[in-house]
């Protein structure tokens, strides 16, 4: 990696709600230098790797690979957005069979893609635990969700449900999913999730090069934590930093790790969405030479 520009995540957030192309977004933020603030108590223990570190003899993620370390501010920013209220509707907007039958709006939107059953419903759901009327259908039974469905927050941004890829993928994933990838305007960061039981598999592989060729912005989360050994879990890690160091230029280089089952690391998450969404603007805090962080 040529690690020479240094971007803040202020700056990656409003490239990203500009529209500037989704390529030198996520070059700039894989390639940002640490962010330089000082995590607060309490916020630091939602991220999942921290947990992982005594077990490892070198550091997990490198000072250049730490991309964000949530803050409490940047915690409690990203549970205001995902907690339903009056002035924050939260709710399934349509299902889309093709790209034609999205719903046209000006809000930026995440995708969550990845294999059938790695949990894309289920990680949506738990993000939405806080908008208990919201309904995001989850199956044991792989390849569940069968087209592009989107769910809106508030005024601010859409989640968007992708049907998953490999075992059991609908027939028409090229025309529906693929193309929504593929030219989607809104589309600005992608969640590209990973069982960490499984590991990386060929069809991930696949979809990383898909990904790679759209030249989109993505990241990748290690779903279902809550099952492996935490030996097991850190092998994992370390097996999905080497995928995105070999195959990829677009991802972000830290991968995030949830469990929609008990919630780890799923509050990290939701204030990283925020905040590359443009939503949150924890870094103008993080930015201003008056801040104390
Ligand atoms: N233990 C555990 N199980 C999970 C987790 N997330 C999802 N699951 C389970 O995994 C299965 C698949 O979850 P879904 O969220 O429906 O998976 P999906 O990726 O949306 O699947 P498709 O729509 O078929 O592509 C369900 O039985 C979930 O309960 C998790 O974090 N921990
Ligand atoms: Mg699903």
């Amino acid at each position: 990696m040529q690690g020479h520009a240094t971007k803040s995540m202020l700056a990656f957030a409003k490239e990203a709600v500009s529209g500037i192309s989704k390529c030198s977004s996520l070059n700039s933020i894989r390639h940002a230098s640490r962010v330089s603030r000082t995590s607060t108590k309490g916020a630091s223990t939602l991220d999942p790797l921290k947990p992982l570190q005594p077990m490892s003899a070198i550091p997990i993620l490198e000072d250049s690979e730490r991309i964000f370390v949530p803050t409490a501010e940047d915690i409690r920013q990203g549970e205001d957005l995902f907690t339903a209220s009056k002035t924050n509707e939260i709710g399934f907007v349509l299902s889309a069979p093709k790209p034609e039958f999205a719903p046209k709006h000006d809000m930026p939107e995440v995708a969550f893609v990845g294999r059938s059953n790695v949990g894309k419903s289920s990680l949506i759901k738990a993000i939405f635990k806080k908008a208990p009327g919201v309904v995001v259908k989850t199956s044991k039974t792989p390849g569940h969700t069968k087209t592009v469905n989107f769910f809106q927050v508030g005024r601010h941004l859409m989640l968007v449900d992708m049907p998953g890829y490999g075992f059991r993928q609908p027939r028409d994933f090229a025309e529906s999913a693929e193309a929504y990838l593929a030219t989607r305007k809104n589309l600005k960061n992608t969640v590209l999730l990973i069982d960490c039981n499984t590991g990386v598999k060929d069809v991930d592989l696949l979809a990383i090069e898909m990904l790679e060729q759209f030249s989109l912005p993505y990241m990748i989360v290690l779903t279902k934590i809550d099952r492996p050994s935490k030996h097991l879990l850190l092998r994992s890690v370390f097996d999905t930093k080497a995928v995105i160091w070999n195959h990829t230029s677009f991802c972000l280089p830290q991968p995030f790790l949830v469990s929609s089952l008990n919630l780890d690391g799923v509050a990290m998450l939701k204030a990283f969405i925020g905040i590359t969404s443009g939503v949150i603007t924890q870094s103008q805090m993080a930015d201003s030479p008056n801040s104390s962080r």
